[in-house]
């Protein structure tokens, strides 16, 4: 059997794994052989050029250091302060310092020159998100020849945001160098076609007359899932159980509508808790009986974008409490911190709403794990943004437009006031739903299309064609 390396910016640290991906890719690597190959999360002035290995809880992790200088260009620049926001589409929170590019090549560089010694001719080589566009162009400009897939966790972008990107024509190029390329969804694989077929000459590219051939590389779309029997488990165990409990003393006898989120503008918070604004103003009926519980522990925090949201999402908090809170009732509370697996389980069993509506996202695991954990006899309703990949997974959720507050608002009140017949049937089409795109299956569906025996093109023969 081939081996299998999996290639992301972090590896996957000691102790229980934080979220289903890297549950899944840790049980694929077990049954294929092989190893995950990233950053250590060490900075240091210079860096060994051989990649150091390490046992990680059964796991073979091999791991490099990178400069702080590098770090900063190619992760907190060009990666999330250019390529993140690009990518979901909010041009208006990029910060397009040009030169990061060469930091994130180097990063990339490094990687490969870090790699290579360790391939084996039929190894395939996974490499995952928009950190690591580049890598499948630096291994094969040393001379790997291997198959090498890559997967895309975010949203691809249209073709006039992508156009915004400094270097773009680059990394399409680099992108066309993979022989698969995995989306999250068929919305992602729309836009990317569309490029590709109808790529225009850029005026930033130099030379105009440049187009990427991807005639031999795939493009498809694979939805990420979670492992929704797992968290049916999870959401009884006693862990969970102890969250639950502690929560219905605090609820007593409160709906729960509850949001969880990295904190990221692309989640769409501010909209949120101005939707549950607009709840609590338009029916005084549901003050005193609904509770919301927002979690949301900062992320990224060196960029200013993200200390801005979090600033925004306190004030409008803030505002909430301040208008509708008495002396024994609070209408919502916003906690900064993450949780485990276990205790998130049990919040979610005991949610009425699940309010996941950001204004993108690649697929959205938190809808999943909401899903998963529901009491069959008595589910919690999910109130989803139609601009997460998710949507085109759970048609049965109650799907808004989370720039419209006015329409969120009055989601929350369908899924407040929606009978037990209704809220089993939905469900019972989510859970259908996420068991059919649960996350084993997605790792084992995009390595057989890239593992040899599947492959449509000899891995020898793939050189990049650019027609004038
Ligand atoms: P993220 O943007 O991080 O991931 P998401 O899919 O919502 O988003 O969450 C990933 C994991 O983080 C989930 O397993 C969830 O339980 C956990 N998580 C989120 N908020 C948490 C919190 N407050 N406390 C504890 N755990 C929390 C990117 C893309 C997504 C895509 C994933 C996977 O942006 O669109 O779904 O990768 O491909």
């Amino acid at each position: 059997m081939t081996r299998l390396i999996v290639v992301s910016n972090r590896t996957p640290g000691k102790g229980p794994a934080a979220g289903g991906l890297a549950v899944a890719l840790r049980k694929t690597l077990a049954e294929r052989e092989g190893f995950w190959f990233g950053w250590s999360g060490k900075l240091v002035e210079k860096p060994q050029p051989a990649a150091a290995f390490e046992d990680i809880d059964g796991l073979s992790v091999a791991q490099i250091d990178l400069t702080k200088d590098d770090h900063h260009a190619y992760y907190a620049g060009f990666s999330n302060s250019i390529l993140w926001p690009s990518f979901h589409l909010r041009l208006d929170l990029a910060t397009i310092e040009a030169h990061w590019y060469e930091g994130y090549r180097r990063v990339n560089a490094q990687f490969a020159q870090a790699l290579l010694p360790l391939i084996k001719p039929d190894d395939v080589i996974w490499v995952h998100d928009y950190h690591l566009i580049p890598l499948a162009s630096e291994l094969r400009n040393l001379g790997v020849r291997n198959r090498i897939g890559f997967y895309l966790h975010i949203p691809f972008p249209t073709i006039d945001t992508l156009f915004a990107i400094p270097h773009h024509h680059d990394l399409m190029r680099d992108l066309s160098r993979y022989d698969l390329v995995g989306m999250q969804a068929q919305r992602d694989v729309t836009a990317f076609t569309e490029f590709a077929e109808h790529q225009s000459p850029s005026s930033l590219s130099g030379d105009p007359l440049q187009w990427v051939d991807f005639s031999r590389t795939e493009i498809a779309c694979f939805p990420i899932g979670s492992d929704p029997d797992a968290f049916a488990r999870l959401a009884v165990s006693p862990a969970a159980t102890k969250m639950v409990k502690r929560m219905e003393r605090a609820m007593d006898g409160q709906k729960l509508i509850l949001g969880v989120d990295r904190l990221d503008y692309s989640k769409g918070l501010p909209q949120r808790v101005e939707a549950y604004e607009k709840l609590l103003a338009n029916d005084s009926r549901f003050r005193r009986n609904v509770h919301m519980l927002q979690v949301a522990p900062p992320s990224r925090d060196s960029i200013k974008e993200y200390r801005e949201i979090s600033e925004t999402l306190d004030a409008m908090c803030g505002r909430v409490i301040g208008r509708f809170a008495e002396p024994d009732w609070s209408p919502l509370t916003y906690v900064k911190r993450a949780y485990g697996q276990a205790s998130l389980a049990g919040l979610y069993r005991l949610a009425k709403v699940g309010l996941v509506t950001p204004l993108r996202d690649g697929m959205n695991l938190v809808a999943h794990e909401y899903v998963g954990a529901q009491d069959p006899a008595d589910p919690g309703v999910l109130v989803l943004s139609r601009f997460a990949g998710a949507a085109e997974i759970f048609d049965t959720a109650i799907l808004v437009n989370p720039f419209d507050t006015d329409e969120t608002a009055e989601a929350l009140r369908m899924a407040l006031d929606m009978p037990l017949d209704e809220r089993i049937a939905r469900w019972q089409a989510l859970m259908s739903a996420a068991r059919r795109h649960n996350v084993e299956d997605w790792s084992k569906s995009f390595i057989d299309r890239l593992a040899p025996a599947n492959a449509s093109n000899s891995p020898t023969t793939r050189d990049i064609l650019y027609v004038a």
